[in-house]
């Protein structure tokens, strides 16, 4: 068996290109031209293939990386007849360059001092980086490679990441220098003396003389054609950043390691905003893309200019079982329309209680009638008419802003829209000229436009040219609430469910049937006397009836 490493082949001009994808995955079978990974410039994409049969040792790049033609991209463990059979014409036909790693089955036991690369050429030597004395002999979890091929580097940058139960440590170069072979990646197991990289180093650098190494053994590979790498001297230790730290720690700081800080930096991202996805909170490359991402997606419901934070993307899957359920086109209606009102409206809320026990008596009264007449009487038809009529007497609630911010558009047209709660979803039909009408004629709005809401059969004439909304939730129950301004009304009513209650009528308590009112309104047209008014005339009425047929 032997390894063979695959470079980055004519690229037709460009001079670098982006790694956009690793098509493949470590340990997985290759054939020949199967594709690797794809590359893209700025005005093309273009596979990888691979000049050999086998399997993927390891990419030698990740997503995201710039390569450049001859950079090594990938080991690919072929077997040793097919490796001297195939690998050139296969090279050839994908016009591929390759070196050959020759694995040697037993570690090689450094010498105690080691000397600069045996081949050096134009003043420069290959470098072996390492992992240097990390204080234990465990096993540690490489959690994030640093640096790209082709990377400047200098003595102390943090090549990659090592993450213990415990801590995070920040593995540093011992060199400055260009790397040219990544040698550890993501999820490999690394301790001291493991190596890291290799990197090309000025000849005079002072740290690539000889240096004392200490007694390490490791793996050593011969690479042809180039020379083989120097064992790194004594680094410096690593840097252990973060200890037990789940998501932002008690300071705020952020869980992530360099490489993603230097791409939320690039794409200006605040990292505090970016969930974490990795081992106790991490923050990871793909969760600051995610979070780009979503920020895009949200940009046009969010376009108010008001520079409100975005919610992060969360992945819940992390937490249990999960699934994800498509929204209703009501459903996004809603959503979106809800939270432009909740922005935009500088919403009050005021409450108050009405006595309807008189009116319940009554309503109650006309069942036989309603029985003849095909109509049910609900308490809904009495807090319409009443809308209505506190509506004619308080025009300001029958108004609109105008586009222009400068005026107010006052309707002389009195529609009061019914939020009805259906299995798609929350739809608001309209009934029409609600001050015109009558409590049967109501009645019999409320139950066609209600049964068609439930039905889906609304037409969008139904829910049209609303002046106010009225949101009953009695049936259902509740003692208060504070909805949410239907815009570009003014107002709207939420009725909760009626109580019996002791009220004191100036000699002693009695029990009446009192019914929860919440009038939220619109505060750039509605003041707060204006609410109190139009409220005061509703529990008037609705506590008299006899008002409404004044
Ligand atoms: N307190 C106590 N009981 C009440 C009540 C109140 N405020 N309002 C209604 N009721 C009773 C009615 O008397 C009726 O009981 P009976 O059958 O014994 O007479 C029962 O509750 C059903 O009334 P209803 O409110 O459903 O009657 P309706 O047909 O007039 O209402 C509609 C229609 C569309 C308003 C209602 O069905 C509905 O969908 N409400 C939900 C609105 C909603 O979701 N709002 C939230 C919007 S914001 O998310």
């Amino acid at each position: 068996m032997a390894v063979e490493i695959v470079t980055v082949p004519d690229l037709g001009g460009a001079e670098t290109v982006d790694v956009i994808e690793l098509s493949i995955a470590q340990g997985d079978a290759v054939a020949l031209e199967d594709s690797l990974l794809v590359l893209e410039s700025d005005k093309a994409t273009m596979d990888v293939p691979s000049p050999f049969a086998g399997t993927l040792v390891k990419f030698l790049v990740a997503d995201g990386d710039t390569v450049k033609v001859g950079d090594p991209i990938a080991e690919i463990e072929v077997a040793g007849q097919q490796a001297e059979a195939s690998a050139e014409p296969a090279k050839a036909a994908a016009d591929t360059a390759a070196a050959v790693i020759e694995e040697q089955a037993e570690p090689v036991k450094q010498p105690e001092a080691a000397t600069v690369s045996a081949e050096q050429a134009g003043g420069l030597a290959e470098q072996l980086i390492l992992v240097p004395d990390i204080g234990s002999e465990d096993q540690i979890d490489v959690i994030e490679i640093s640096v790209a091929i082709g990377d400047q580097v200098e003595e102390g940058d943090t090549l990659l990441v090592l993450e213990s139960d415990k801590a995070t440590m920040d593995v540093p170069s011992s060199h400055s220098g260009t790397v040219i072979k990544i040698i550890a990646a993501e999820g490999d197991k690394l301790t001291t003396g493991s190596e890291v990289a290799v990197l090309q180093v000025s000849q005079t650098s002072p740290n690539a003389e000889t240096a004392p190494v200490a007694e390490v053994q490791a793996p050593q590979a011969v690479v042809e054609p180039t020379a083989q790498p120097a064992i790194a001297p004594q680094a410096p230790a690593p840097v252990q950043t973060l200890v037990d730290s789940a998501a932002p720690n008690e300071s705020g700081e952020v869980y992530a390691g360099p490489a993603v800080r230097m791409l939320a930096r690039e794409l200006g991202v605040d990292l505090s905003q970016v969930s974490g996805t990795g081992p106790r909170g991490r923050v990871q490359k793909d969760d600051v893309n995610l979070y780009v991402k979503s920020a895009l997606r949200a940009v046009p419901a969010a376009a108010t200019g008001s520079g409100i934070p975005l919610v992060p993307a969360v992945d819940f899957s992390q937490y249990g079982e999960i699934e994800s359920i498509p929204m209703s086109k009501i459903q996004k209606l809603t959503a979106a329309n809800m939270q432009r009102n909740w922005l935009n409206v500088p919403h009050v809320t005021h409450f108050d209680d009405a006595d309807i026990t008189d009116l319940e008596d009554f309503r109650k009264s006309l069942a036989d009638e309603g029985a003849k007449r095909g109509i049910k009487v609900t308490p809904v038809a009495f807090l319409i008419k009443a809308l209505a009529a506190a509506m004619q007497s308080n025009p300001i609630f029958n108004r609109s802003l105008a586009a222009d911010g400068e005026h107010f558009i006052q309707k002389h047209y009195c529609n009061i829209g019914m939020a009805v709660d259906t299995p798609r979803g929350l739809v608001v039909p309209v009934i029409k000229d609600a001050d015109e009408k009558g409590i049967w004629d109501i009645s019999a709005d409320i139950a066609t436009l209600a049964a068609s809401a439930r039905d889906g059969k609304l037409k969008p004439a139904d829910m049209q040219g609303g002046c106010f909304t009225l949101s009953s939730l009695g049936a259902i129950g509740g003692k208060g609430f504070t909805p949410i301004v239907n815009s570009p009304e003014v107002g709207i009513l939420g009725v909760s469910k009626s109580q019996m209650q002791p009220l004191w009528n100036g000699q002693e308590f009695v029990p009446r049937l009192m019914l929860p009112l919440c009038l939220s309104y619109d505060h750039r047209v509605v003041n707060g006397g204006d609410a109190g008014r139009f409220m005061t005339q509703l529990v008037k009425s609705l506590s008299d009836i006899r008002h409404l047929a004044l």
